[in-house]
């Protein structure tokens, strides 16, 4: 089997405390995703969308004089055919998640899952808002909590499967949006519809036309972004509270020697928030230190990591390529997984220390896991079943060694609680944004989300274009592994905007008193910053689509075919978006890389990029933000206007202990 040379740590990850862990993985000689990276050449034919498996004539590489497969289908069609294939799969994995809270919500307002309720009445009623739902009575007096939420829970269940009709949150997006979608054809009628129709086009001997079947690819996307991804945000919001700035910290060093440490993974909030009031219940506080712990410490991995962080202030042990390091450092009792972005590696990892890996989902086992099937209906047993057990390997362990490496950060910041920010509780609303942006001392928005990729060094391409974009005034918004990887460097915390965001952006942030990178929260949550996208459109001053404001969104290390929905549904909804890393997974078709481009802009006003180059993504970037501002008649961006105003009392906090500066800006902690 081919193999490249073997990187070194420093090569492979620009995080300290990863590359602390492959040392360590080097002295051990065990295989890691790094690792196997090296020793496993990715197939050339497979990376450009030229290989096509779709029927038993084939598979059919088109490569050299190979223009056509078997049936005909030419390199475009398999390219594009390739293209949607990932994107159906993606759609699903996030309105899967989506349909699973729903459920949930369901099972919680008829009383069958007592663990769990309505933690965000407020949401609710919004929520009903959308899918239609009456919040008050004939009379007009307000309908019982639980039976709005059983009414909601329905009628989001609805949004799958419908017979007629469209997706409801659709009205959401600004007017103009709507009406491009509509005039294209475009709108997603019905979440599953739209996955299952794509994925019929693409069987052997159906659409054979790549512009054609790219259509629906987007209509696909977006059914995940406005239907399943803000479907699930928002009954996560309602059932455990919609998110606001809390303190916590970021990477391995989270991990405490002298306690139980549970890492939780994966991507759904419903385990993980039973874990968390279970690592709290004293009875098995006291059960740890009868085995000679002080204590039980939680922290998160990957999107699971970011939604308890989110709402809980759950530490971060790290990202997607941070799982089996976790593990390596010989001080995790349990690593608990649900569903995505878990790595079978992680089970000969565990087998070699103390470590359970227990899987709870029905939709994920990993032979060699120990499966604990997770059930709403006794959802706290369950969780304190699996405390338990992690407690009980505590006395096992051996050896550990967690890096001495973490970070202060202050995530939390959903739309709503960016509102407030910006414009308080009585006139809540993104104005200062749009004014800032207008003015110039924000230059424009970007989105900085998805993943690690084991294929490029862990975090850098990440840390390299969030850096540049602060520089040069550029506000960013960010979730999943990305989000994560900003979080380590020291990017979320309000005073990171006095060390390194340009003159404009860190006047914006002294005022404000947020970071200059704002976490957001998981995979699904990337439907906040479509709600972020449709307010500043519709606020005022920047046109009247997400086509108009100065915004890119990119994915820089990313690795998933969600990561692919994303990038469909934000380009289809209107952004300029880039993927980084590689080549792209099309890049063997001229013409399908064209119709993603220019043809999408065209189209829909957003265009889909694949740059491997970090410089390149940002010059990118920037150029479209100038364009963009250029065309809404705003101000030429120019940074020697700000940076005059700097409140000097900021320098001063930097001088105390993180503890007391956070106290300092945002108060006392709440127990
Ligand atoms: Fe080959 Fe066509 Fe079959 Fe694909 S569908 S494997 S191109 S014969
Ligand atoms: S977890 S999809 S590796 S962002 Fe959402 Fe991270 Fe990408 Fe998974």
């Amino acid at each position: 089997m081919a193999k490249r040379k073997a990187r070194t740590p420093e090569e492979a990850s620009r995080d300290p405390a990863a590359i602390a862990l492959l040392e360590c993985a080097c002295r051990l000689d065990m295989e890691t995703c790094f690792s196997r990276a090296d020793n496993l050449v990715a197939c050339n034919i497979g990376s450009q969308g030229l290989c096509c498996k779709n029927c038993a004539m084939g598979p059919c590489r088109l490569v050299g004089k190979a223009e056509r497969g078997v049936c005909g289908a030419t390199v475009s069609t398999v390219a594009a055919r390739n293209f949607a294939r990932a994107v159906a799969v993606g759609a699903s994995a996030h309105s899967d998640h989506g349909r699973g809270l729903a459920y949930t919500l369901l099972e919680a307002a008829e009383g069958h899952a007592p663990d769990y309720g309505v933690r965000d009445p407020f949401k609710l009623i919004e929520v009903a808002g959308y899918l239609g739902v009456e919040t008050e009575d004939e009379d007009g007096e307000r309908r019982p909590i639980d039976e709005i939420a059983r009414d909601v829970a329905l009628a989001a269940l609805q949004e799958f499967g419908k017979v007629r009709g469209e997706i409801l949150n659709l009205e959401r997006a600004p007017a103009k949006r709507q009406q491009i979608w509509h005039d294209l054809a475009i709108a997603p009628r019905a979440v599953d519809r739209e996955v299952v129709e794509l994925l019929h086009r693409t069987h052997v001997g159906n659409d054979q036309d790549a512009e054609h079947i790219l259509d629906q690819t987007m209509r696909c996307a977006l059914g995940d972004g406005w239907g399943g991804s803000m479907l699930g945000t928002d009954l996560s919001d309602i059932l455990f509270g919609t998110p606001a700035p809390v303190r916590s910290e970021a990477n391995l060093g989270v991990l405490r020697e002298d306690m139980v440490n549970i890492i939780i993974h994966g991507h759904e909030p419903t385990l993980s928030e039973m874990i968390v009031a279970a690592a709290l219940d004293p009875e098995l506080i006291e059960y740890a230190k009868s085995k000679g712990a002080e204590g039980i410490q939680l922290a998160g991995i990957c999107c699971t990591a970011n939604e308890t962080l989110m709402r809980r202030g759950v530490p971060l042990a790290g990202n997607y390529l941070q799982q089996e390091l976790a593990i390596l450092t010989g001080a995790v009792e349990a690593m608990v997984v649900d569903i995505q972005c878990i790595m079978q590696g992680l089970a000969p990892i565990a087998d070699r220390f103390h470590t359970e890996l227990i899987t709870t989902s029905p939709k994920a086992k990993i032979e060699g896991a120990t499966h604990i099937e997770f059930e709403e209906h006794r959802a706290m047993e369950i969780a304190k079943e699996i405390v338990r057990r992690a407690v009980d390997r505590f006395p096992e362990r051996s050896e550990t060694a967690i890096p001495d490496i973490r970070n202060p950060l202050v995530p939390g910041f959903s739309h709503e609680y960016i509102d407030y920010a910006l414009g308080g509780f009585y006139r809540s609303s993104l104005r200062p944004l749009n004014d800032a942006i207008i003015a110039g001392r924000i230059r424009g928005v970007v989105a900085n989300i998805g993943c690690n990729n084991a294929r490029v060094c862990h975090d850098a391409l990440h840390d390299y274009v969030v850096t540049e974009f602060l520089k040069n005034d550029v506000l960013v918004v960010e979730t999943g592994c990305g989000a994560i990887a900003s979080a380590k460097m020291g990017y979320m915390t309000p005073e990171t905007a006095l060390q390194v965001a340009g003159p404009g952006l860190r006047e914006v942030c002294e005022t404000v008193g947020i970071p200059p990178v704002l976490h957001m929260g998981s995979c699904v949550d990337n439907s906040r910053i479509l709600t972020v996208l449709s307010q500043m459109a519709t606020e005022g001053g920047l046109g009247e689509d997400i086509a108009d404001i100065p915004a890119v969104g990119m994915a820089p290390e990313w690795m998933s075919e969600k990561a692919l929905s994303i990038a469909t549904y934000c380009v289809a909804s209107g952004a300029y978006v880039i993927l980084g890393g590689s080549d792209g997974p099309v890049s063997g078709s001229e013409k399908v890389l064209r119709i993603m481009s220019e043809g999408w802009e065209d189209k829909v006003g957003g265009r889909l990029e694949f740059i491997e180059d970090g410089e390149e993504i940002v010059r990118r970037a920037l150029a479209h933000i100038d364009e963009k501002r250029d065309a809404l008649g705003l101000a030429e961006y120019d940074p020697s206007k700000w940076g005059r105003s700097g409140d000097q009392r900021m320098p001063d906090l930097l001088s105390v202990p993180f503890e007391e500066r956070i106290e300092a800006i945002y108060g006392a902690p709440t127990s």
